[in-house]
């Protein structure tokens, strides 16, 4: 198997932490995607991603899995021990659910961001201030909405680890590219956050 990936890139750290976590080390070869310099935008990698984007995991027979969680949890079917998405249906489901919140309200937010705010992205997007501030007031609601959700655990979905915490782990690593303000007023992410940030899996 192949695993395209990029060392700087959220959505693809995700694997990486996540096979630290679980303790595997599943046979694929990782090509390095260089996109800070427009390579997911050539034929080559187009060919294998329409879309350009990493992470994509080439099976066995030679097809491509894209989107991140789907890459996981294929992993998950095949080393189900140490599950980090949930043993029971109920589990899996709130896991599944929370996870889904924090990456399309706030790393999806960040992408709004980035693509508003950065250089790299001037020519591929026009660029919009009022699209800046709709991107950090739908980042606000969704901080306000996790900070509440989340309440006193000391991870984002209770008292173990999961691939929620994994999420926002990466989305606020980005979370300087945009000037995104994590306001210490939201202390249950932060210290979700935190908890996650002393882990080995992410040094
Ligand atoms: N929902 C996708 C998002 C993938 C994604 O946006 N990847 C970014 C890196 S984190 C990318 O490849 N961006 C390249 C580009 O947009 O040019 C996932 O979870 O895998």
């Amino acid at each position: 198997m192949k695993l395209f990936s990029c060392k700087i890139a959220p959505n693809a750290k995700k694997i990486h932490i996540y096979l630290k976590e679980k303790g595997i080390n599943p046979a694929f070869e990782t090509i390095e995607i260089d996109l800070l310099s427009g390579e997911q935008n050539g034929l080559a990698y187009r060919a294998i991603n329409p879309l350009g984007k990493v992470p994509v995991l080439q099976l066995y027979d030679g097809s491509y899995i894209t989107e991140s969680l789907s890459i996981i949890e294929y992993f998950e079917e095949i080393y189900p021990e140490n599950s980090l998405t949930g043993n029971a249906p109920e589990e899996r489901a709130k896991i599944k659910s929370l996870e889904r919140y924090i990456d399309t309200e706030l790393m999806g937010t960040m992408g709004i961001l980035a693509h508003h705010m950065m250089s790299l992205f001037s020519e591929r997007f026009h660029q919009s201030g009022d699209v800046i501030d709709y991107g950090r007031q739908r980042q606000t609601e969704a901080l306000e909405h996790l900070n509440t959700i989340i309440g006193d655990r000391p991870f984002v979905c209770g008292d173990k680890i999961s691939i929620a915490d994994i999420t926002l782990y990466v989305t606020f690593e980005t979370a300087f590219l945009v000037k995104a303000k994590l306001d210490p007023k939201y202390q249950n992410i932060m210290r979700c956050y935190k908890n996650f940030a002393k882990r080995d899996s992410v040094t």
